[in-house]
Protein backbone atom coordinates (compact mmCIF):
# COMPACT_ATOMS: atom_id res chain seq x y z
CA UNK A 1 0.00 0.00 0.00
CA UNK A 2 1.40 3.41 -1.35
CA UNK A 3 0.69 6.11 1.39
CA UNK A 4 1.15 9.99 0.49
CA UNK A 5 -0.01 12.98 2.07
CA UNK A 6 -2.34 14.28 -1.14
CA UNK A 7 -2.96 10.32 -2.34
CA UNK A 8 -0.34 11.00 -5.51
CA UNK A 9 0.87 7.78 -5.05
CA UNK A 10 3.01 8.31 -1.83
CA UNK A 11 4.38 11.31 -2.89
CA UNK A 12 4.35 14.61 -0.34
CA UNK A 13 3.85 17.50 -2.24
CA UNK A 14 5.73 20.79 -0.35
CA UNK A 15 3.87 24.15 -1.10
CA UNK A 16 5.53 27.11 0.29
CA UNK A 17 3.04 28.91 2.45
CA UNK A 18 4.09 32.39 1.55
CA UNK A 19 3.33 32.00 -2.26
CA UNK A 20 0.61 28.70 -2.15
CA UNK A 21 3.04 27.15 -4.88
CA UNK A 22 4.54 23.96 -4.75
CA UNK A 23 7.84 23.89 -4.31
CA UNK A 24 8.97 20.12 -4.17
CA UNK A 25 7.99 16.65 -4.24
CA UNK A 26 9.27 13.98 -1.25
CA UNK A 27 8.82 10.27 -1.41
CA UNK A 28 6.52 8.84 1.41
CA UNK A 29 6.91 5.76 3.27
CA UNK A 30 4.36 2.83 2.81
CA UNK A 31 3.19 0.40 5.52
CA UNK A 32 6.17 -2.40 4.29
CA UNK A 33 8.74 0.40 4.36
CA UNK A 34 7.36 1.38 8.21
CA UNK A 35 7.62 -2.04 9.04
CA UNK A 36 11.22 -2.43 7.91
CA UNK A 37 12.49 0.39 9.45
CA UNK A 38 10.77 -0.24 12.61
CA UNK A 39 12.16 -3.75 12.63
CA UNK A 40 16.03 -2.54 11.96
CA UNK A 41 16.06 -0.15 14.42
CA UNK A 42 14.45 -3.06 16.84
CA UNK A 43 17.72 -5.17 15.91
CA UNK A 44 20.10 -2.01 15.88
CA UNK A 45 19.26 -0.75 19.57
CA UNK A 46 20.81 -3.11 21.38
CA UNK A 47 24.39 -2.25 20.53
CA UNK A 48 23.40 1.50 20.77
CA UNK A 49 22.44 0.92 24.08
CA UNK A 50 26.14 -1.07 25.14
CA UNK A 51 28.21 1.95 23.77
CA UNK A 52 28.82 4.10 26.72
CA UNK A 53 27.20 7.18 27.23
CA UNK A 54 30.31 9.25 26.92
CA UNK A 55 29.90 8.13 23.38
CA UNK A 56 26.47 8.95 22.83
CA UNK A 57 27.30 12.19 24.58
CA UNK A 58 29.97 13.16 21.73
CA UNK A 59 27.98 11.98 18.63
CA UNK A 60 25.01 14.37 19.75
CA UNK A 61 27.91 17.31 20.65
CA UNK A 62 28.94 16.84 17.11
CA UNK A 63 25.24 17.20 16.04
CA UNK A 64 24.84 20.06 17.85
CA UNK A 65 27.92 21.60 16.08
CA UNK A 66 26.72 20.67 12.51
CA UNK A 67 23.45 22.48 13.37
CA UNK A 68 25.21 25.39 14.13
CA UNK A 69 27.09 25.44 11.01
CA UNK A 70 24.03 24.59 8.67
CA UNK A 71 22.03 26.95 10.64
CA UNK A 72 21.58 29.29 7.48
CA UNK A 73 20.60 26.93 5.11
CA UNK A 74 18.33 24.62 7.83
CA UNK A 75 16.73 28.14 8.06
CA UNK A 76 15.88 29.14 5.07
CA UNK A 77 14.73 25.92 3.99
CA UNK A 78 12.17 25.82 7.27
CA UNK A 79 10.92 29.37 6.14
CA UNK A 80 10.15 28.05 3.06
CA UNK A 81 8.26 24.70 4.35
CA UNK A 82 5.96 26.44 7.12
CA UNK A 83 6.31 30.13 6.44
CA UNK A 84 8.49 31.03 9.96
CA UNK A 85 9.63 34.30 9.75
CA UNK A 86 13.30 33.85 8.50
CA UNK A 87 14.86 35.95 11.90
CA UNK A 88 12.24 33.50 14.33
CA UNK A 89 13.97 30.41 12.15
CA UNK A 90 17.28 31.04 12.50
CA UNK A 91 16.62 31.89 16.69
CA UNK A 92 14.49 28.43 16.68
CA UNK A 93 17.78 26.67 15.13
CA UNK A 94 20.27 28.11 17.54
CA UNK A 95 18.30 28.59 20.60
CA UNK A 96 18.68 24.41 20.37
CA UNK A 97 22.78 24.56 21.35
CA UNK A 98 21.53 25.30 24.66
CA UNK A 99 18.92 22.96 24.76
CA UNK A 100 20.58 19.97 23.58
CA UNK A 101 23.34 20.92 25.97
CA UNK A 102 21.75 21.04 28.98
CA UNK A 103 20.66 16.86 28.13
CA UNK A 104 24.66 16.50 27.24
CA UNK A 105 25.41 17.37 30.88
CA UNK A 106 22.53 16.06 33.16
CA UNK A 107 21.73 12.32 31.26
CA UNK A 108 25.22 11.01 31.90
CA UNK A 109 24.69 11.99 35.55
CA UNK A 110 21.03 10.45 35.36
CA UNK A 111 22.30 7.18 33.58
CA UNK A 112 24.03 6.31 37.01
CA UNK A 113 22.85 4.04 39.36
CA UNK A 114 21.36 5.32 42.60
CA UNK A 115 22.64 3.33 45.31
CA UNK A 116 19.27 3.56 47.77
CA UNK A 117 20.49 1.54 50.55
CA UNK A 118 24.24 0.19 51.15
CA UNK A 119 24.91 -3.27 52.31
CA UNK A 120 28.29 -4.23 54.50
CA UNK A 121 28.04 -7.19 56.15
CA UNK A 122 27.05 -10.67 54.75
CA UNK A 123 23.29 -10.88 54.98
CA UNK A 124 22.76 -7.50 54.21
CA UNK A 125 21.00 -6.26 51.75
CA UNK A 126 21.72 -3.20 48.95
CA UNK A 127 18.95 -1.71 47.39
CA UNK A 128 19.94 0.23 44.18
CA UNK A 129 18.18 1.41 41.04
CA UNK A 130 19.65 0.67 37.47
CA UNK A 131 18.54 2.55 34.23
CA UNK A 132 17.69 1.07 31.06
CA UNK A 133 16.97 2.54 27.76
CA UNK A 134 12.77 1.44 26.85
CA UNK A 135 14.22 0.30 23.29
CA UNK A 136 12.58 1.78 19.76
CA UNK A 137 10.75 4.96 20.88
CA UNK A 138 8.06 6.26 18.17
CA UNK A 139 7.95 10.37 17.77
CA UNK A 140 5.46 11.78 15.72
CA UNK A 141 5.84 15.47 15.34
CA UNK A 142 4.85 18.37 14.44
CA UNK A 143 5.33 20.99 12.06
CA UNK A 144 5.00 25.15 14.08
CA UNK A 145 8.46 24.30 16.29
CA UNK A 146 9.95 21.39 14.08
CA UNK A 147 13.22 21.46 15.72
CA UNK A 148 11.90 21.80 18.76
CA UNK A 149 9.66 19.75 19.12
CA UNK A 150 11.72 16.67 17.89
CA UNK A 151 14.91 17.52 19.71
CA UNK A 152 13.03 17.27 23.35
CA UNK A 153 12.47 13.89 22.38
CA UNK A 154 15.31 12.17 20.21
CA UNK A 155 18.35 14.02 22.09
CA UNK A 156 17.13 12.66 25.45
CA UNK A 157 16.32 9.12 23.77
CA UNK A 158 19.26 8.70 22.05
CA UNK A 159 21.34 9.68 24.52
CA UNK A 160 19.93 7.38 27.07
CA UNK A 161 20.64 4.54 24.70
CA UNK A 162 17.33 4.12 22.39
CA UNK A 163 16.24 4.09 19.03
CA UNK A 164 14.07 6.62 18.04
CA UNK A 165 12.27 5.90 14.45
CA UNK A 166 10.51 9.75 14.11
CA UNK A 167 7.96 10.73 11.67
CA UNK A 168 8.21 14.49 10.60
CA UNK A 169 4.69 16.64 10.22
CA UNK A 170 3.85 15.90 6.55
CA UNK A 171 4.19 19.86 6.48
CA UNK A 172 7.84 19.88 7.31
CA UNK A 173 9.19 16.67 5.68
CA UNK A 174 12.36 17.87 4.05
CA UNK A 175 13.41 19.36 7.79
CA UNK A 176 12.80 16.33 8.87
CA UNK A 177 15.23 14.80 6.81
CA UNK A 178 17.99 17.23 7.02
CA UNK A 179 17.55 16.47 10.85
CA UNK A 180 18.08 12.70 10.25
CA UNK A 181 21.26 13.41 7.75
CA UNK A 182 23.14 15.70 10.61
CA UNK A 183 22.38 13.05 13.24
CA UNK A 184 23.63 10.48 10.79
CA UNK A 185 26.23 12.64 9.64
CA UNK A 186 27.63 12.68 14.08
CA UNK A 187 27.63 9.09 14.02
CA UNK A 188 24.12 7.87 15.04
CA UNK A 189 23.62 4.66 13.00
CA UNK A 190 21.25 4.92 10.25
CA UNK A 191 19.00 2.57 11.74
CA UNK A 192 18.87 4.08 15.36
CA UNK A 193 18.08 7.07 14.32
CA UNK A 194 14.66 6.83 10.86
CA UNK A 195 13.17 9.37 9.18
CA UNK A 196 9.69 8.21 8.23
CA UNK A 197 7.86 10.75 5.38
CA UNK A 198 4.12 11.05 5.10
CA UNK A 199 1.12 11.82 6.56
CA UNK A 200 -1.53 10.34 9.40
CA UNK A 201 -1.50 7.28 8.02
CA UNK A 202 2.78 6.66 7.81
CA UNK A 203 1.52 7.78 11.74
CA UNK A 204 -0.84 4.94 12.32
CA UNK A 205 1.10 2.49 10.50
CA UNK A 206 3.89 3.58 13.15
CA UNK A 207 1.58 3.09 15.61
CA UNK A 208 0.67 -0.49 14.61
CA UNK A 209 4.19 -1.69 15.23
CA UNK A 210 5.81 -3.28 18.21
CA UNK A 211 7.53 -0.28 19.66
CA UNK A 212 8.31 0.83 22.81
CA UNK A 213 7.28 4.13 23.67
CA UNK A 214 5.25 6.30 21.54
CA UNK A 215 5.67 9.97 21.69
CA UNK A 216 3.21 12.49 20.23
CA UNK A 217 2.94 16.33 19.77
CA UNK A 218 0.14 17.48 17.98
CA UNK A 219 -3.61 18.30 18.02
CA UNK A 220 -5.91 17.15 20.58
CA UNK A 221 -7.77 15.85 18.12
CA UNK A 222 -4.89 13.77 16.55
CA UNK A 223 -3.74 13.22 20.27
CA UNK A 224 -7.01 11.24 21.33
CA UNK A 225 -6.55 9.00 17.61
CA UNK A 226 -3.39 8.05 18.73
CA UNK A 227 -4.29 7.23 22.57
CA UNK A 228 -7.15 5.08 21.38
CA UNK A 229 -4.68 3.03 18.23
CA UNK A 230 -2.68 2.00 20.96
CA UNK A 231 -4.67 1.45 23.93
CA UNK A 232 -4.46 -2.49 23.57
CA UNK A 233 -0.73 -2.49 23.80
CA UNK A 234 0.34 -0.17 26.86
CA UNK A 235 0.71 -3.31 28.99
CA UNK A 236 2.42 -4.98 26.33
CA UNK A 237 5.41 -3.73 24.13
CA UNK A 238 4.50 -0.10 25.13
CA UNK A 239 4.78 -0.29 28.73
CA UNK A 240 2.71 2.59 29.42
CA UNK A 241 4.84 5.16 27.89
CA UNK A 242 2.88 7.18 26.24
CA UNK A 243 3.26 11.04 26.03
CA UNK A 244 0.83 12.91 24.09
CA UNK A 245 1.76 16.78 23.98
CA UNK A 246 -1.33 18.73 22.71
CA UNK A 247 -2.93 21.68 22.42
CA UNK A 248 -3.49 25.06 24.52
CA UNK A 249 -5.67 27.88 24.89
CA UNK A 250 -3.13 29.67 26.93
CA UNK A 251 -4.36 32.29 29.11
CA UNK A 252 -2.84 35.55 30.30
CA UNK A 253 -3.70 38.18 33.61
CA UNK A 254 -2.81 41.64 34.06
CA UNK A 255 -3.78 42.45 37.08
CA UNK A 256 -4.65 46.48 38.35
CA UNK A 257 -0.69 46.70 39.41
CA UNK A 258 1.09 45.88 36.67
CA UNK A 259 2.42 48.01 34.18
CA UNK A 260 0.10 47.93 31.29
CA UNK A 261 2.90 49.52 28.45
CA UNK A 262 5.21 46.82 29.44
CA UNK A 263 2.90 43.95 29.85
CA UNK A 264 1.30 44.86 26.63
CA UNK A 265 4.66 44.46 25.12
CA UNK A 266 5.17 40.98 26.63
CA UNK A 267 1.87 39.81 25.61
CA UNK A 268 1.74 41.08 22.29
CA UNK A 269 5.11 39.21 21.53
CA UNK A 270 3.61 36.12 23.44
CA UNK A 271 0.27 36.21 20.93
CA UNK A 272 1.72 36.70 18.07
CA UNK A 273 4.99 35.42 17.97
CA UNK A 274 5.62 32.63 15.17
CA UNK A 275 2.44 34.34 13.87
CA UNK A 276 0.59 32.86 17.00
CA UNK A 277 1.41 29.31 15.63
CA UNK A 278 3.09 27.76 19.30
CA UNK A 279 1.82 25.54 21.41
CA UNK A 280 2.26 27.97 24.22
CA UNK A 281 1.07 31.07 22.45
CA UNK A 282 -0.83 33.76 24.86
CA UNK A 283 -4.47 32.89 23.16
CA UNK A 284 -6.96 34.81 25.95
CA UNK A 285 -6.15 37.90 27.58
CA UNK A 286 -7.88 38.66 31.14
CA UNK A 287 -7.01 42.45 32.07
CA UNK A 288 -8.38 44.10 35.31
CA UNK A 289 -11.24 46.72 35.00
CA UNK A 290 -8.33 49.43 36.82
CA UNK A 291 -5.81 49.21 33.76
CA UNK A 292 -7.71 47.71 31.02
CA UNK A 293 -7.85 51.02 28.69
CA UNK A 294 -4.19 51.54 29.61
CA UNK A 295 -3.39 48.08 28.52
CA UNK A 296 -5.65 47.36 25.18
CA UNK A 297 -3.87 50.95 23.68
CA UNK A 298 -0.66 50.06 24.31
CA UNK A 299 -1.79 46.50 23.00
CA UNK A 300 -3.02 47.29 19.79
CA UNK A 301 -0.42 50.05 18.50
CA UNK A 302 2.14 47.47 19.82
CA UNK A 303 0.28 45.25 17.04
CA UNK A 304 -0.24 47.52 14.81
CA UNK A 305 3.42 48.55 14.45
CA UNK A 306 4.12 44.53 14.23
CA UNK A 307 5.66 43.92 10.24
CA UNK A 308 3.24 41.54 8.10
CA UNK A 309 5.14 39.98 4.76
CA UNK A 310 7.79 37.73 3.04
CA UNK A 311 8.96 35.12 5.27
CA UNK A 312 12.08 35.18 3.57
CA UNK A 313 12.55 39.23 4.95
CA UNK A 314 15.03 39.51 7.95
CA UNK A 315 12.57 42.29 9.28
CA UNK A 316 9.06 40.10 8.64
CA UNK A 317 7.30 39.98 12.08
CA UNK A 318 4.21 37.81 11.21
CA UNK A 319 4.61 35.54 8.61
CA UNK A 320 2.53 33.11 6.21
CA UNK A 321 0.09 30.54 7.68
CA UNK A 322 1.34 27.04 7.68
CA UNK A 323 -1.77 25.54 6.51
CA UNK A 324 -3.96 27.18 4.14
CA UNK A 325 -7.47 25.66 6.01
CA UNK A 326 -6.45 27.45 8.98
CA UNK A 327 -7.30 30.89 7.40
CA UNK A 328 -11.40 29.83 7.07
CA UNK A 329 -10.92 28.54 11.38
CA UNK A 330 -9.63 31.96 11.50
CA UNK A 331 -12.73 33.95 10.11
CA UNK A 332 -14.99 31.38 11.35
CA UNK A 333 -13.44 32.76 14.94
CA UNK A 334 -13.90 36.41 14.02
CA UNK A 335 -17.63 36.27 12.68
CA UNK A 336 -18.54 34.68 15.75
CA UNK A 337 -17.11 36.27 17.79
CA UNK A 338 -18.74 39.68 15.73
CA UNK A 339 -22.03 38.57 15.83
CA UNK A 340 -22.24 37.73 19.57
CA UNK A 341 -21.26 41.46 19.62
CA UNK A 342 -17.31 41.55 20.68
CA UNK A 343 -15.79 45.00 19.07
CA UNK A 344 -13.29 43.86 16.41
CA UNK A 345 -10.07 46.37 16.95
CA UNK A 346 -7.85 45.45 14.42
CA UNK A 347 -7.32 42.96 11.43
CA UNK A 348 -9.93 40.56 10.84
CA UNK A 349 -9.49 38.88 7.39
CA UNK A 350 -7.68 36.57 5.20
CA UNK A 351 -4.96 38.84 3.40
CA UNK A 352 -6.08 38.96 -0.86
CA UNK A 353 -3.38 37.68 -3.27
CA UNK A 354 -1.06 35.40 -2.89
CA UNK A 355 0.01 33.16 0.00
CA UNK A 356 -1.54 31.86 3.61
CA UNK A 357 -2.00 35.57 5.20
CA UNK A 358 -4.15 36.35 7.77
CA UNK A 359 -4.09 40.26 9.24
CA UNK A 360 -2.81 40.43 12.84
CA UNK A 361 -6.28 40.65 14.67
CA UNK A 362 -7.34 41.95 18.19
CA UNK A 363 -11.09 41.76 19.89
CA UNK A 364 -12.57 43.01 22.19
CA UNK A 365 -15.55 42.79 24.88
CA UNK A 366 -15.33 38.91 24.19
CA UNK A 367 -17.63 36.66 26.43
CA UNK A 368 -16.06 33.55 27.45
CA UNK A 369 -18.10 31.15 25.29
CA UNK A 370 -17.10 32.53 22.12
CA UNK A 371 -15.20 30.20 19.49
CA UNK A 372 -12.11 32.34 20.07
CA UNK A 373 -12.22 32.31 23.50
CA UNK A 374 -12.53 28.38 23.42
CA UNK A 375 -10.72 26.92 20.72
CA UNK A 376 -7.14 26.68 19.97
CA UNK A 377 -6.62 29.36 17.19
CA UNK A 378 -3.45 28.96 16.16
CA UNK A 379 -3.10 31.79 14.37
CA UNK A 380 -2.75 35.79 14.87
CA UNK A 381 -5.66 36.72 16.66
CA UNK A 382 -6.28 37.57 20.32
CA UNK A 383 -9.18 37.86 22.52
CA UNK A 384 -9.12 40.43 25.40
CA UNK A 385 -11.41 40.75 28.06
CA UNK A 386 -12.06 42.87 31.01
CA UNK A 387 -12.46 41.38 34.90
CA UNK A 388 -13.43 43.04 37.84
CA UNK A 389 -10.83 41.05 40.06
CA UNK A 390 -8.50 38.10 40.84
CA UNK A 391 -11.55 35.87 41.40
CA UNK A 392 -13.36 36.50 38.36
CA UNK A 393 -9.35 36.25 36.53
CA UNK A 394 -8.51 33.09 37.61
CA UNK A 395 -12.53 31.63 37.44
CA UNK A 396 -12.16 32.56 33.31
CA UNK A 397 -8.46 31.25 32.94
CA UNK A 398 -9.71 27.80 34.07
CA UNK A 399 -12.74 28.26 31.82
CA UNK A 400 -11.25 25.79 29.21
CA UNK A 401 -10.40 22.07 28.52
CA UNK A 402 -6.95 22.91 27.80
CA UNK A 403 -4.35 24.14 30.07
CA UNK A 404 -0.75 24.26 29.06
CA UNK A 405 0.83 27.28 30.10
CA UNK A 406 -0.33 30.45 32.47
CA UNK A 407 1.13 33.89 32.61
CA UNK A 408 -0.18 36.79 35.56
CA UNK A 409 1.55 40.21 34.95
CA UNK A 410 1.73 41.73 38.37
CA UNK A 411 3.95 43.90 40.47
CA UNK A 412 3.39 41.52 43.44
CA UNK A 413 5.09 38.06 43.38
CA UNK A 414 3.39 36.51 45.98
CA UNK A 415 -0.21 37.80 44.11
CA UNK A 416 1.07 36.28 41.05
CA UNK A 417 2.40 33.15 42.56
CA UNK A 418 -0.95 32.84 44.64
CA UNK A 419 -2.81 33.05 41.30
CA UNK A 420 -1.33 30.56 39.18
CA UNK A 421 -1.05 28.26 41.99
CA UNK A 422 -4.99 28.10 41.17
CA UNK A 423 -4.55 27.90 37.28
CA UNK A 424 -4.94 24.30 36.30
CA UNK A 425 -1.09 24.52 34.30
CA UNK A 426 1.64 22.75 33.24
CA UNK A 427 3.84 25.73 33.44
CA UNK A 428 2.88 29.29 34.85
CA UNK A 429 4.93 32.61 34.07
CA UNK A 430 5.21 35.69 36.02
CA UNK A 431 5.67 38.97 33.89
CA UNK A 432 6.33 36.48 30.98
CA UNK A 433 4.54 34.32 28.82
CA UNK A 434 5.30 32.16 25.61
CA UNK A 435 8.58 30.79 27.10
CA UNK A 436 10.48 27.27 27.03
CA UNK A 437 13.54 26.06 29.29
CA UNK A 438 15.16 22.93 28.61
CA UNK A 439 16.01 23.00 32.52
CA UNK A 440 12.24 22.66 33.79
CA UNK A 441 9.64 19.54 32.33
CA UNK A 442 7.15 20.65 29.95
CA UNK A 443 4.08 18.98 30.35
CA UNK A 444 -0.22 19.60 30.06
CA UNK A 445 -2.98 19.26 32.26
CA UNK A 446 -6.44 18.06 31.22
CA UNK A 447 -6.76 18.48 27.70
CA UNK A 448 -3.36 19.37 26.74
CA UNK A 449 -1.34 16.44 27.37
CA UNK A 450 -0.31 13.24 29.35
CA UNK A 451 3.39 13.02 30.36
CA UNK A 452 6.63 15.55 30.01
CA UNK A 453 9.49 16.53 27.78
CA UNK A 454 12.49 18.23 29.38
CA UNK A 455 14.06 18.50 32.54
CA UNK A 456 14.52 15.51 34.73
CA UNK A 457 11.61 14.53 33.75
CA UNK A 458 11.73 14.56 29.83
CA UNK A 459 15.32 12.30 30.50
CA UNK A 460 13.83 9.60 32.81
CA UNK A 461 10.74 9.54 30.13
CA UNK A 462 12.95 7.35 28.29
CA UNK A 463 14.57 4.86 31.22
CA UNK A 464 13.26 2.22 33.20
CA UNK A 465 13.85 1.89 36.26
CA UNK A 466 15.20 -1.70 37.30
CA UNK A 467 15.38 -2.25 41.10
CA UNK A 468 17.94 -4.84 42.69
CA UNK A 469 18.20 -6.34 45.68
CA UNK A 470 21.87 -7.06 46.35
CA UNK A 471 22.28 -9.46 49.76
CA UNK A 472 25.83 -10.30 50.77
CA UNK A 473 26.99 -13.41 51.25
O1 LIG B 1 -1.05 18.60 14.56
P1 LIG B 1 -1.75 17.29 13.99
P2 LIG B 1 -0.22 19.70 13.82
C1 LIG B 1 0.22 21.27 19.08
C2 LIG B 1 -0.37 22.61 18.81
C3 LIG B 1 -1.40 22.29 17.76
C4 LIG B 1 -0.77 21.17 16.99
C5 LIG B 1 -0.26 21.59 15.64
O2 LIG B 1 -0.86 23.21 19.96
O3 LIG B 1 -2.58 21.85 18.34
O4 LIG B 1 0.29 20.69 17.80
O5 LIG B 1 0.42 20.52 15.02
C6 LIG B 1 0.30 12.98 12.56
N1 LIG B 1 -2.09 8.57 13.64
N2 LIG B 1 1.54 21.35 19.65
O6 LIG B 1 -1.14 20.56 13.05
O7 LIG B 1 -2.54 17.59 12.79
C7 LIG B 1 0.54 14.08 11.56
O8 LIG B 1 0.94 13.55 10.33
C8 LIG B 1 -0.83 8.92 13.86
C9 LIG B 1 1.64 21.03 21.06
O9 LIG B 1 0.93 19.07 13.08
O10 LIG B 1 -2.44 16.68 15.16
C10 LIG B 1 1.60 14.91 12.28
O11 LIG B 1 2.88 14.36 12.10
N3 LIG B 1 -0.34 10.13 13.50
C11 LIG B 1 2.95 21.23 21.63
C12 LIG B 1 1.21 14.78 13.74
O12 LIG B 1 0.32 13.67 13.81
C13 LIG B 1 -1.17 11.00 12.93
C14 LIG B 1 4.10 21.63 20.84
C15 LIG B 1 0.51 16.01 14.32
O13 LIG B 1 -0.54 16.37 13.48
C16 LIG B 1 -2.52 10.69 12.68
C17 LIG B 1 3.83 21.87 19.44
C18 LIG B 1 -2.98 9.40 13.07
N4 LIG B 1 -4.26 9.03 12.91
C19 LIG B 1 2.59 21.74 18.89
N5 LIG B 1 -3.10 11.77 12.10
C20 LIG B 1 3.18 21.02 23.12
N6 LIG B 1 2.16 20.77 23.94
O14 LIG B 1 4.32 21.11 23.55
C21 LIG B 1 -2.16 12.72 11.98
N7 LIG B 1 -0.99 12.28 12.47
Amino acid sequence: MAVGALGDGGRITVVNPATGEAVDVVSADSAATVAAKVRAAALAQPAWAARKVGERVAILARFRDLLGEAQERLATLLTTEMGKPIAQARSEIGALGPRIDFFLETVPKLSEAEVVSRAAQAGETEELIRYEPLGVVAHISAWNYPYFVSSNVFVPALLTGNAVVYKPSELTPKTGLAIAELLHEAGVPVDVFVPLIGDGRVGAALLAQPVNAVCFTGSHATGLRVAEAVAGKLLGPLGGRLQLELGGKDPAYVCDDADPVSAAAALADGAFYNTGQSCCSVERIYVHAACAEAFIEAFVETVRGFRVGDPLDPETYIGALAREAQLRELEAQVSDAVALGATLRLGGKAREGKGFYFEPTVLTNVLPSMRVMQQESFGPIIGIQVVADDEEAVALMNATEYGLTASVFSGDRARAEGILARVHSGTGYWNCCDRVSARVPWSGRNASGIGATLGHAGIRAFQAPKAYHLRLP
